[in-house]
């Protein structure tokens, strides 16, 4: 049914395998340098971050709403010479880890919730002219006619709801060695009292399929694993589709899905809502106080996307 968007989003998938292969993953163990010592005298204010980087802020896939945010930053705030780099999420992470092991400067398109803020010191670079705009929701948006098709698992949907430490939990398991399926699987478990506030009062159902697509960003790939199997466990036959971000939208506002847990709002995925709102059902938040921005390791010197203006 979904024959075209998969293709495309298996496509996605392939060029994020390409580029990760691109980047070497870390194989050059020749120039590793345990050294660091030597480079941390407080010169800090005299280096050229943007001559160190080659002028590149590390960013996603182009079609991720943060990317095209750090875009408009590089106009707004005039950095003259600066790029933001298309990338995927999985290679972006990479880079960071790289860059912080051996105390790089790197900037990198990032939001929150997310693992890398556990894992590593880092911090949001200010955005004085409000690019990447203030806190945000992550809404669950459903095809129309779902609640008369399936009460059931709009209701679930509807009832899906958790805060920003549940998810990053979850994606810091996902970010070491667990699939997101085992990942989901133990949160479901250890967090019933939560799974059973979705599931409270819904009837279990014998069967019935039911599509969610959703993105491969870290917070999507684990936010859609774990309603995926609640729903599972309530009797559905559940396939979790990854796609583009707009063919993801796309998939709901025609029907071709039947829901997904990944708008961004109002920023993040405004136009994308303002395009399909009259075609889908915006059921509100599953989760509050969701961000995105410019983020570097606090080892840098440098706190605000206005410093980045230096020549
Ligand atoms: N993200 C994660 C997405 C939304 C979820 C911030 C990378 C985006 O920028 O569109």
């Amino acid at each position: 049914m979904l024959t075209r968007l998969k293709r495309l989003g298996i496509i996605s998938g392939l060029s994020a395998t390409l580029l990760l292969a691109a980047c070497g993953g870390g194989s050059d163990d020749a120039t590793e340098n345990n050294d660091e010592g030597a480079g941390d005298d407080d010169a800090a204010s005299e280096v050229n971050y943007g001559e160190e980087m080659g002028y590149v802020i590390t960013g996603i896939e182009p079609g991720a709403g943060v990317f095209q945010a750090a875009e408009n930053t590089v106009d707004e705030y005039e950095l003259e010479g600066w790029e933001v780099q298309a990338s995927s999420s999985g290679a972006m992470t990479t880079a960071l880890g790289e860059a912080y092991d051996k105390e790089e400067p790197i900037i990198v398109t990032g939001w929150s919730p997310h693992w890398k803020f556990a894992e590593y010191d880092l911090k949001y670079l200010e955005d004085p002219k409000g690019v990447f705009g203030d806190a945000e929701t992550i809404n669950t948006a459903v095809r129309e006619g779902l609640e008369d098709d399936m009460p059931e698992a709009y209701e679930v949907l509807d009832n899906f709801n958790w805060t920003p430490d549940d998810l990053e939990a979850i994606m810091l398991e996902i970010s070491t060695d667990i699939s997101p399926e085992d990942a989901a699987t133990a949160w479901i478990e250890e967090n019933e009292d939560k799974v059973s506030e979705w599931v409270d009062g819904v009837d279990e159902v014998d069967g019935g399929e039911l599509e969610l697509v959703y993105v491969e960003w870290d917070t999507e790939i684990a936010s859609t694993n774990v309603i995926g199997q609640v729903l599972e466990d309530l009797g559905y036959d559940v396939t979790v589709t990854p796609l583009d971000n707009a063919v993801m939208w796309e998939a709901v506002a025609t029907g071709e899905a039947d829901g997904m847990v990944a708008a961004w709002l109002p920023g993040t995925h405004g136009d994308l809502y303002e395009q399909y709102e009259d075609e889908l059902v915006d059921l509100g938040p599953n989760l509050e106080g969701a961000k995105i921005g410019l983020v570097v390791p606090s080892y840098m010197d440098i706190d605000s996307i206005e410093d980045l203006d230096i020549k």
